[in-house]
């Protein structure tokens, strides 16, 4: 295995070579501890002797993990952050967690502190792509290997960390789209969309829709009448609904959803506005815990395109490798399915989140 220049062995090594050690006889050179009480007792006299130096019995110290989350915005993210939580607890890594509350600023300033900290990993879920250059310079000229989970973020330089673990939410995208052109196949006239985006300058919100029109524009009959930002709330996704069926509620064939929390707001905004959600209304959403799907059951929402929160796991084992020594790949992708209402209640059972 290669080594990375981050890592506790790599650190050990380091500290280790501006110290003079005398290796004992049938030593392995490679080791760092000194021999354990016992086994110095059953030296002989003259091999102790040579000793001149010895080692501080190592204690076996944390991990210690510096996680920036987002926020608390849809029942995704509290998967996410409870996979996150056991995973460290499971794995007894010692976890410094912090809520960004849904702003760039906040998960800024974490991060510096867990620099401050000096911590041993620095791993965060980016509110949106682009703005992180500064924050992560520094953390790389302190030495502290960062991991990006859930959110890509975009940098021009791809030192600034070390793995990006998370879905491909592209690859939603067009599982939505494709969904939709099956789904709407032989039907003529004009197939009017409206769009309930996540938060914008996401990676999540970026890539969903930038998948879902290139796959929709291969039915010329399909288009996008409205498009919003609902934040990936639940609120916030009603609030916007409410406006867009106001404003020519009868002329909505489709309803595109970034996420489950704003199509279930959006749900009930339809049935307020007197119309019949995955009937009147098709509609297609991401994500696929529990509760959206118990409304896949109930045949208000038609399709829904998988993306996994339980990334806790993956990533407690990515900070043991890392302190380890070993280089992680640089792109870690979680595979994910879809799910339409035929198969919504088989797959309810086995839901975790
Ligand atoms: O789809 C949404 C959450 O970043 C993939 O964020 C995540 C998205 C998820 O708020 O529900």
């Amino acid at each position: 295995m290669q080594r990375t220049r981050y890592g506790r062995m790599g650190r050990t090594a380091a500290l280790l070579a501006g110290l003079a050690v005398i290796v004992l006889p049938g030593c392995n050179s490679n080791e760092t501890h000194p021999p354990a009480a016992d086994a110095t007792a059953r030296q002989s006299p003259a091999v102790t002797s040579r000793m001149t130096t010895v080692l501080p019995e190592k204690k076996e110290q944390k991990i210690v993990l510096g996680f920036s989350q987002l926020g608390a915005e849809s029942a995704w993210r509290m998967a996410n952050t409870n996979s996150i939580m056991e995973a460290a607890k499971e794995l007894d890594i010692e976890l410094h967690f912090s809520d960004g509350q849904q702003k760039q600023e906040n998960q800024i300033k974490a991060i510096r502190s867990f620099i401050a900290q000096k911590v041993d990993v620095i791993a965060f879920s980016p509110v949106v792509e682009s703005g992180w250059e500064p924050v992560l310079k520094e953390a790389k000229d302190a030495g502290i290997p960062v991991i990006v989970t859930d959110r890509a973020v975009d940098v021009s330089d791809p030192s600034l960390y070390v793995t990006y673990m998370g879905s491909d939410f592209l690859e939603e995208g067009r599982k939505a789209g494709k969904y939709l052109l099956d789904k709407m196949a032989g039907r003529s006239g004009p197939i009017r969309i409206v769009e309930l985006q996540g938060t914008a300058g996401s990676a999540p919100t970026i890539d969903r829709k930038r998948g879902f029109e290139e796959i929709i524009q291969q039915n010329p009959d399909m288009v996008i009448t409205k498009s919003q930002t609902g934040d990936f709330t639940r609120a916030k996704g009603k609030e916007i609904m409410e406006a867009m069926l106001k404003s020519g509620g009868n002329h909505i064939d489709v309803l595109f959803s970034h996420n489950d929390d704003m199509a279930i707001g959006a749900i009930q905004a339809i049935e307020e506005f007197g119309l019949k959600p995955g009937k009147d209304i098709i509609i297609v959403s991401v994500d696929g815990g529990r509760s959206a799907f118990q409304y896949m059951v109930d045949g208000k929402i038609n399709c829904i395109v998988e993306c996994n929160p339980l990334l806790g796991p993956q990533l407690m084992q990515a900070v043991k490798e890392l302190e380890a020594g070993r280089i992680l790949p640089k792109r870690i992708v979680k595979s994910e399915g879809v799910f339409t209402q035929e198969m919504a209640a088989k797959e309810l059972p086995n839901r975790k989140y």
